[in-house]
């Protein structure tokens, strides 16, 4: 979602702020803006806007040659209002600027409030208020920091902020609740961002702000409170993270870079186990062994292409530690009244760990007496491992396109090590089979890299495809996820129609779909379900439809009339959901590139989605 950068330094900060802005880009947006104070051109506040593009941004200020000492920037993915020049922050009351991350769910009454009073509102956000009630504060909190928190004091919803004002021209306040805000410090000034990534050009030093506080930020100094005015430490934490990992290199896009990043991300995330020789809970966190073994059963709380990890777990975790596993989607389970069992391990899976859903679906069900927790998720620092006693870091690395791919595999990864940890805690795992569990995690990044051999084959597969305006996905026990999240990336990057089905249910409805027009895509394993799913195959084609078979090694499958088959390289057991959906997220690319869609930045969607 949108991405808030604030800066305050001894030199032009211009520069900074728009490329703190496209370093956030990947979070998804639909316009731009920034207001600077004290610079070359004066102490008056100056603000500049674009729909589209942050280069739309930086063309502006470029053209207009500013620069300024201190300064806040923001790119937009619209909540309240339509994306337009009009509702791209920063907001402005007489002087005073906010941008925000967020939603304040009583705008409607502070506008009405606001309007009576005298402001004159120009947008539709709902975030413009937070200017005027700041403004409106100053009249009675002279000192900005009094003035803004006041109007936290007001604020319902989630929202990270950055002000500045003119006449208080040596400092930027901040504020977060809800929305993730992080600090960065450094010797030429100070800084503070939505994610670390659009600091690291300036410093490494990261100060992680925790939700209700606050900060006010000079040339020389941080100053950190509560948002009731006491004041707090945070620890300095300097970031690893590497400034290039985010750089496209030789990549058209972040998505193919991250396709084919997954050998060396789902090796980076089994690092600790190339050495082993057993699986040890502790890799969940030292109270994993204790908790692992005290559970009953297992609630996993996600959602988009996490809750599709989640769905492939629940086969995991039931058929080899056999413990019993639900799997909700968070903005779904938040809201309703679950029959709670304090004796449940609580799983969230985010590859950003801000999702809102999934870290108000934590906090609720915690707040139902759940409290073992575990979190899965790629960013270390994030406020849903924050709130987690359990964690397990995927290291992926940076993952800017929007469709995810890489964080996915090395979700699964987490989840079939959980999955064994568990089932050796509550002795279901013989030491045989953790052995060949474990060899064939070892194995995983090489078997991946085999798999992108295929790429070729998948294009042309993509061209005949991306023609189509439906298509249908078909899977069956573990990999019935995988049709799920072959049919989400093709939905999400190329805009064509598709479903998926577990094939056993074709004939209970989805079969009156299928003619020529509606390829159907079937992800056929070597497995148990094979001879199930070769008849479900069968029925299709008897209707004429079009079929594309992922077939593993083993299937005797034959190509034909209307059947194309992708030979898989080997069959890979427990692990075979991660292999399978790597040819559909290249599916998904390649019928996005040949439609010539904006694959890294689909229409209407975002990265890290932290509203709700
Ligand atoms: N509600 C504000 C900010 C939206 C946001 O945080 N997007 O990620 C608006 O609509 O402008």
């Amino acid at each position: 979602m949108c991405g808030i950068v604030a800066a305050i330094a001894g030199q032009n900060i211009v520069p900074v702020l728009l490329e703190g802005l496209r370093k956030l880009e990947y979070r998804g947006y639909d316009s731009a803006g920034l207001a600077v104070l004290n610079g070359a051109q004066g102490t008056q506040l100056r603000r500049l806007r674009a729909v589209g593009r942050v280069a739309e941004l930086a063309a502006q200020a470029d053209e207009q040659k500013l620069d300024a000492a201190i300064g806040i920037a923001h790119t937009r993915w619209a909540t309240h209002g339509v994306p337009s020049e009009r509702n791209a922050h920063p907001h402005i009351s007489d002087g005073l600027a906010v941008v925000h991350n967020g939603i304040i769910e009583n705008f409607e009454p502070l506008r009405a409030r606001l309007t009576g009073l005298g402001y004159t509102f120009t947008s539709e956000t709902d975030t413009e208020v937070i200017a005027h009630l700041v403004r409106h504060h100053l009249k009675n909190h002279p000192d900005l920091v009094d003035a803004v928190r006041a109007t936290c004091g007001e604020l319902i919803g989630a929202y990270a902020i950055a002000i500045v004002t003119e006449g208080e021209d040596s400092r930027v306040v901040v504020a977060r609740h809800g929305s993730p805000l992080v600090l960065g410090q450094s010797d030429s000034g100070n800084y503070a961002a939505s994610d670390t990534s659009a600091l690291l050009q300036v410093t490494r030093n990261m100060i992680y702000l925790e939700d209700g506080d606050m900060a006010e930020l000079t040339r020389d100094a941080m100053r950190i409170m509560r948002l009731d005015g006491t004041p707090v430490a945070r620890p300095v934490q300097v970031s690893q993270l590497s400034a290039d990992a985010v750089e496209l290199g030789s990549y058209r896009h972040y998505m193919q870079k991250e396709i084919f990043e997954q050998p060396a991300a789902l090796s980076n995330t089994l690092e600790m186990l190339a050495q082993a020789r057993s699986i040890t809970p502790n890799l969940f966190g030292v109270e994993a062994d204790n908790v692992f073994r005290s559970v009953r059963r297992v609630l996993v709380l996600a959602c988009g292409t996490s809750f599709h990890a989640g769905l492939v777990a629940r086969y995991w975790l039931e058929d080899i530690a056999g413990i019993e596993c639900t799997v909700e989607i968070a903005s779904e389970y938040r809201y309703r009244k679950p029959v709670a069992d304090p004796d449940t391990l609580v799983v969230t899976i985010s590859q950003s760990g801000e999702t809102a859903d999934t870290l108000a679906a934590l906090k609720y069900a915690k707040s139902l007496g759940m409290t073992r927790t575990l979190a899965i998720c790629n960013v270390p620092e994030s406020a849903i491992v924050r709130e987690s006693s359990l964690r397990f870091i995927t290291r992926a690395g940076p993952e800017i396109g929007v469709a995810s791919t890489k964080a996915y595999t090395t979700q699964l990864a987490a989840l079939a090590l959980l999955t064994l940890a568990m089932a050796k805690t509550r002795g279901t795992l013989s030491v045989a089979q953790e052995e060949k569990y474990l060899g064939a995690l070892r194995h995983l990044p090489g078997a991946v890299t085999r798999v992108l051999e295929l790429e070729p084959q998948i294009q042309a597969w993509a061209e005949r495809f991306a023609m189509k305006h439906h298509a249908l996905f078909l899977g069956r026990g573990q990999h019935y996820p995988i049709a799920l999240e072959g049919a989400l990336k093709l939905k999400e990057i190329s805009y064509i129609h598709a479903e998926a089905y577990p094939a056993g249910e074709l004939k209970h409805g989805p079969l009156a779909l299928v003619d020529r027009d509606m390829p159907v895509i079937a992800i056929a394993p070597n497995d148990a379900l094979i001879e199930k799913l070769k008849s479900n195959i069968q029925e299709v084609r008897a209707r004429g439809g079009e079929l594309y078979v992922i077939a593993d090694a083993g299937t005797e499958m034959a190509e034909g009339e209307g059947v194309h088959i992708l030979n898989m390289p080997e069959n890979y057991g427990l692990l075979s959901p991660v292999l399978h959906v790597v040819p559909l997220q290249l599916l998904a690319y390649h019928a996005a590139l040949v439609k010539g869609t904006d694959v890294d930045k689909p229409r209407n969607l975002a990265k890290s989605v932290t509203v709700e």
